[in-house]
């Protein structure tokens, strides 16, 4: 690798792969690293990207057969201290983009050993990156994967990291105050006060991105070829609220609400988030700067955003069914919610809103892979935030964590058979 090279840590995931296509595109040398975890966490969950996804190997390979361009690629475990220092003592890179990281609150929810995985996963990751960067990349900005959920739902207006306070006749500017809904969450928010602190002690730079949720899964590069699709999961672990929306609709199915459906969030097209990373990459913060910027391009409630598909569907004649199931999670169903998202459009991004085209569009491509949805995937309710494990189970705790063996296929078959009957009676 040359120096001033990028690196695009979780490359192998949703969100890495396509930001690695599209920086490499515009001609930054991309360095790709990844432990391959998240392949792991899918067989023990028994769960798949809805779209086939390639090897790291075959993917870039593909990549330089049909534009020259080059990925390099590494598989490295960001927990593996002595294996992260060295890359960043002998890559040097200009940036580091990081996505590598536990990311799924109800994976963080499922038991004790699932929550303090995410945290020692996601903290020593981010820990052992910025103590190499100190010793041998101080310069490099480390834009990190961060998330609106940090903040919560707060009664007041969101603002972009910061709250300049008045208290007892002085004033000051602090770190908003965060309200996370999560083990995994936390694990972001814990982050952020790690990398803001080494950026305090040490003159780190870097960008916390507080992403909202993304949907989506066709960025200009990753259209180029089948062979180049990013991963899009649609269970109810992994899945995000609209992409799970769309393959529902594609498929027929009702739309799960979870309680009231009040609940609102942050939003973005994935090729938002490529775009968002870029901006932040060409404009980088000064030395010694730990900058927020709030990562999403509208906001919706949950509630908001089934109706929107109900209406994409019904514009082509077809009937989409929403139902409300007992929510599996502690959150507020209905909140004031109003978010700042300036920083980036004031860098010149340029949205792509959420319409009934696209929409469309996502349901068309989950249409072409609807023969390898799992039913079981899709099953209600998931993972509750109050027992762990999942709320579908009926016998008393303490119960097996997660869920696939050699009874898969019988559940699979049963919990289709269970799904159908729940649909034909709600018809
Ligand atoms: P993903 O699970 O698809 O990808 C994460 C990748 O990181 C996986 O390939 C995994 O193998 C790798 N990884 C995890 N731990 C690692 C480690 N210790 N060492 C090396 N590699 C490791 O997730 P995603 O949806 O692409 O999300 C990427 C990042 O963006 C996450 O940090 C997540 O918190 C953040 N984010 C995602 C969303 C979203 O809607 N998908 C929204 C907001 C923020
Ligand atoms: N929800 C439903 N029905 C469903 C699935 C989800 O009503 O079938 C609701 C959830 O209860 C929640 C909202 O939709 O209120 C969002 O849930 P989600 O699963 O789409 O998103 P979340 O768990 O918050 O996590 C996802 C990513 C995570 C990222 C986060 C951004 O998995 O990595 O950090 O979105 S944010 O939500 O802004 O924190």
């Amino acid at each position: 690798m040359s120096r001033g090279s990028v690196v695009v840590l979780g490359v192998d995931g949703y969100l890495g792969w396509a930001t690695a296509l599209h920086l490499s595109a515009h001609g930054h040398q991309v360095l790709g690293i990844d432990s391959l975890v998240r392949r792991r966490w899918d067989r023990e969950c028994g769960t798949r990207s809805l779209i086939p996804i390639r090897s790291m190997p075959q993917r870039i390979k593909l990549w330089q057969k049909l534009t020259g361009r080059t990925i390099a690629w590494q598989r490295l475990d960001l927990c593996n201290a002595a294996a992260v220092t060295e890359m960043v003592r002998q890559v040097r890179p200009a940036a580091l983009i990081h996505f590598a990281e536990q990311r799924s609150a109800p994976f963080s929810m499922i038991d004790r050993p699932h929550a303090v995985m995410t945290q020692v996963n996601n903290l020593v990751g981010t820990l052992n990156l910025l103590f190499a960067l100190r010793d041998h990349a101080p310069n490099a900005h480390l834009i990190k994967l961060g998330t609106m959920g940090e903040y919560g739902t707060p009664n007041i207006d969101i603002e972009e990291g910061f709250l300049t306070i008045s208290h007892n006749g002085r004033q000051d500017r602090l770190p908003f105050p965060m309200q996370p809904g999560s083990f995994y969450h936390l694990s972001k928010l814990h982050d952020s006060h790690n990398i803001q602190f080494a950026g305090r002690v040490w003159g780190l730079r870097a960008t916390d991105l507080h992403q909202g949720v993304v949907y989506g899964s066709q960025t200009d590069e990753v259209a180029i070829h089948p062979g180049l699709a990013t991963r899009f999961d649609y269970d109810a672990i992994w899945g995000t609220v609209l992409n799970r929306f769309c393959v529902q609709a594609a498929l027929g199915l009702p739309l799960t609400v979870y309680g009231k459906g009040g609940q609102t969030r942050g939003f973005l097209d994935i090729r938002d988030t490529v775009a968002c990373v870029r901006l932040a990459l060409d404009n980088p913060p000064a030395q010694g700067e730990y900058r927020v910027f709030n990562q999403f391009t509208e906001q919706f409630s949950v509630k908001a955003l089934a109706g929107k598909v109900r209406e994409a569907r019904a514009a082509h004649g077809l009937e989409t069914e929403i139902v409300h199931l007992a929510n599996p999670r502690v959150e507020r169903e209905a909140h004031y919610y109003n978010a700042k998202h300036q920083k980036l459009l004031d860098l010149g991004l340029q949205p792509h809103l959420l319409g009934d085209t696209l929409i469309e569009s996502v349901i068309e491509l989950v249409q072409r892979y609807a023969g390898r949805v799992d039913p079981v995937e899709l099953e209600q309710p998931n993972v509750d935030w109050r027992r762990g494990g999942t709320a579908g189970w009926t016998k008393p705790l303490p119960r097996p964590v997660v869920v696939m063996s050699g009874a898969r296929r019988e559940r699979r078959a049963a919990a289709a058979e269970r799904l159908r009957a729940g649909i034909d009676q709600r018809r």
